[in-house]
């Protein structure tokens, strides 16, 4: 935990106001509270126009020294990290603080050993076990740059990811469980690494007993890498800004783009922002239900938890197996006292009979998160109902990859929730909400819709997309001068709470008109029949485009014509005529990325009588998809 935690409202709004008066004073004394082998000599410059920003500057540290040798003293035998496996039924794995530094050290030795230096990359293509954690660290350890895949993603996901940033090693798992179904990692990786020239070794982390076929000079067993390696390893020291990672979020279209995280600010960032958002006491347990294959797991089931010497809960299962009460188990079994997971699985969850719950001890639990989309009201209340009993607050957390953090969230117990709403920006953070013309809407003192950017720089923001800096300044620095445009609508109340409207990427112009799909499906959502929805445009001959939304209906509904007519109607009181979808098809899910976002793309082509989906294998759920488009308009 950090010393300069805010612990009142007062407090906040006097940090606030300090940090958009003097930025570079805010962020030292943050920065002050870590383990620096030489302090910076320059806090922060920045050009937004090339765009370059520096953070720290002259600094040198390693981050693992403040992850684990920093509390080796006092806090050595406290659980890092708690291990819950797949199947319920095996052993959880409890790892301490000194334990997790012991491997490490030794791991960041076999890649040493297999001739990996500081500045080379390495893949990470593992399921949520403690080896994931040790092998990101053991790179970050000597200085070599972590690009972890998600072990979801298709060999033909991890071959391109591999030679964009032409990573020299990989690292994965044999076989793995995700509820029943078995996946064989490794076989995923051989045919991946079929178009990797770049790759020398891999190595194999044995999971299950099953026999692996390796390949001889390439492929090594994790165990017997570790049993020649040595104990000892010293970190290596970097530069502030210094790559620490990479990470590849997919874009609307195009191929993914490599976000690159730095040692110095994103460990400013990581930990500064755990520390406030979810206010935890030393002995609490924290459990984020993320993957650490996204940025979410990265910032907060690692980075930030460990950097501020917490217990950190990794899962590697499903809410769903062996039952929907998976999650109320582990709480209870673990007294997990702050949760943090994502709507969907608070929608999917919510689905289910409350018995799931109730069979539960949840009395542990004393804060609850929300990350990765807007949150509904429904899911919002059942969250605080059912789950925190009404005496959790809820941190509805807004961030991004390309923020490396938090960047708009309540503090637990010390500034209001909302539903729906993910309130005020951090301390350190300057937000703006832009109009039509790209000016600012400067009112503070009424209500106001627009397009979220921030202002001024922040630590953890990603410095570049990997091999493609002027993609980075397209994205995200030519839509506004001088300011970073998050690609997300918000609407700001006359207190400044800021609720987020989802991407303004999303936009269908129909008859000339520019319509963001985000109001027509909320307006589809109001209707009393409907779950959830999703609207795209396909090709129109008259008016350009048109729309076609998909529609989740509840159980009790059947799809009928007056329904139809009265979703259209919903959409005409709240926005006009002109949003009126031409099609509307009733479908029983809608394909969604693991943190629960809508793949657009793909809902985009079957509305265009399209059959290519390009990969699906990122998706959560990939058989909707034929699902959908067998029952297509
Ligand atoms: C952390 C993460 C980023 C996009 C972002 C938003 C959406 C994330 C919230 C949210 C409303 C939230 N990184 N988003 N959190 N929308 N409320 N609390 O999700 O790079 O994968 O996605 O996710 O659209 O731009 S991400």
């Amino acid at each position: 935990m950090l010393d300069v935690r805010i612990n009142s409202f007062s407090e906040y709004k006097k940090a606030y106001r300090e940090s958009v008066e003097n930025p570079e004073a805010f962020w030292d004394n943050i920065a002050e509270q870590f383990v620096w082998r030489k302090k910076w000599n320059k806090t922060l410059s920045y050009d937004f126009s090339k765009p370059e920003f520096k953070w720290f500057e002259g600094g040198q540290l390693n981050i693992t020294e403040n992850v684990l040798d920093r509390h080796l003293e006092k806090d050595g035998n406290k659980t890092a990290i708690i291990w819950e496996p797949n199947n319920p039924l095996e052993e959880s794995r409890i790892i301490t603080y000194r334990q997790l530094h012991a491997k490490v050290c030794r791991f960041a030795n076999v890649l040493k050993n297999n001739g990996i230096k500081k500045g080379d990359r390495v893949c990470i293509y593992m399921p949520m076990i403690p080896e994931l954690a040790i092998a990101m660290l053991a790179c970050a350890r000597i200085g070599a740059v972590h690009s972890i895949v998600f072990a979801g993603f298709s060999s033909s996901a991890i071959a391109s990811r591999i030679n964009d940033a032409q990573c020299k090693l990989v690292v994965t798992a044999n076989e793995v469980y995700r509820g029943e179904k078995p996946i064989n990692l490794k076989g995923i990786v051989d045919e991946a690494l079929k178009d990797c020239p770049s790759i020398q070794t891999c190595i194999v982390y044995r999971r299950a007993l099953e026999p692996t076929l390796m390949v001889g000079g390439r492929d090594k067993f994790w165990m017997d890498e570790m049993a020649k390696a040595n104990a000892d390893c010293p970190a290596e020291q970097m530069d502030a800004e210094d790559p620490l990672f990479i990470l590849y979020t997919s874009g609307s279209t195009g191929k993914p783009k490599g976000m690159v995280h730095t040692c110095g600010g994103y460990m400013v960032g990581s930990a500064y922002t755990f520390d406030n958002v979810f206010q935890m006491d030393a002995n609490d347990i924290y459990w984020c239900t993320a993957d650490i294959g996204w940025i979410t797991g990265h910032s907060y089931i690692i980075y930030g938890p460990l950097l501020c010497g917490v217990t950190t809960v990794m899962f590697e299962g499903i809410p769903s197996y062996p039952d929907f009460g998976r999650f109320w188990e582990i709480v209870e079994k673990l007294k997990v006292t702050h949760f943090y997971t994502a709507p969907t699985a608070i929608r999917s969850l919510a689905k289910q009979s409350l018995e799931f719950v109730e069979k539960h001890d949840l009395s542990s639990l004393k804060v609850l998160g929300s990350v990765g989309e807007p949150i509904n009201q429904e899911a919002w209340h059942w969250y605080n109902d059912y789950i925190g009993k009404g005496n959790c607050p809820i941190v509805d957390t807004w961030w991004q990859t390309e923020t490396g953090a938090i960047m708009i969230s309540p503090l637990a117990g010390i500034t209001s929730t909302r539903p729906t709403f993910a309130t005020l920006p951090l301390p350190g953070i300057q937000l703006m909400l832009m109009d039509e013309n790209g000016n600012e809407i400067e009112t503070s003192t009424e209500k106001a819709e627009g397009r979220l950017a921030i202002k001024f720089p922040w630590p953890s923001m990603a410095r570049t997309v990997y091999g493609d800096h002027q993609r980075y300044k397209e994205t995200y620095f030519s839509t506004f001068e001088n300011a970073y445009f998050t690609g997300d609508g918000a609407y700001r109340d006359a207190m400044g709470y800021y609720r987020i409207t989802g991407r303004v990427d999303d936009v269908v112009i129909v008859s000339g008109h520019n319509l963001g799909t985000a109001p027509i499906e909320n307006a589809i959502n109001e209707h009393d029949a409907v779950v959830e929805s999703a609207v795209v445009g396909f090709p129109h001959d008259i008016k350009g485009n048109a729309l076609y939304a998909y529609v989740i209906l509840y159980d009790e509904f059947e799809p009928s014509e007056q329904l139809i007519k009265e979703i259209k109607d919903e959409v005409d009181q709240s926005i006009g005529a002109i949003a009126k979808p031409d099609k509307i098809q009733f479908v029983k899910g809608l394909p969604k990325t693991r943190s629960g976002k809508i793949m657009r793309r793909i809902l985009r082509k079957i509305a265009s009588g399209e059959s290519d989906f390009g990969d699906t294998s990122t998706l959560l759920n990939p058989e909707i998809v034929e699902d959908i488009k067998n029952n297509a308009l």
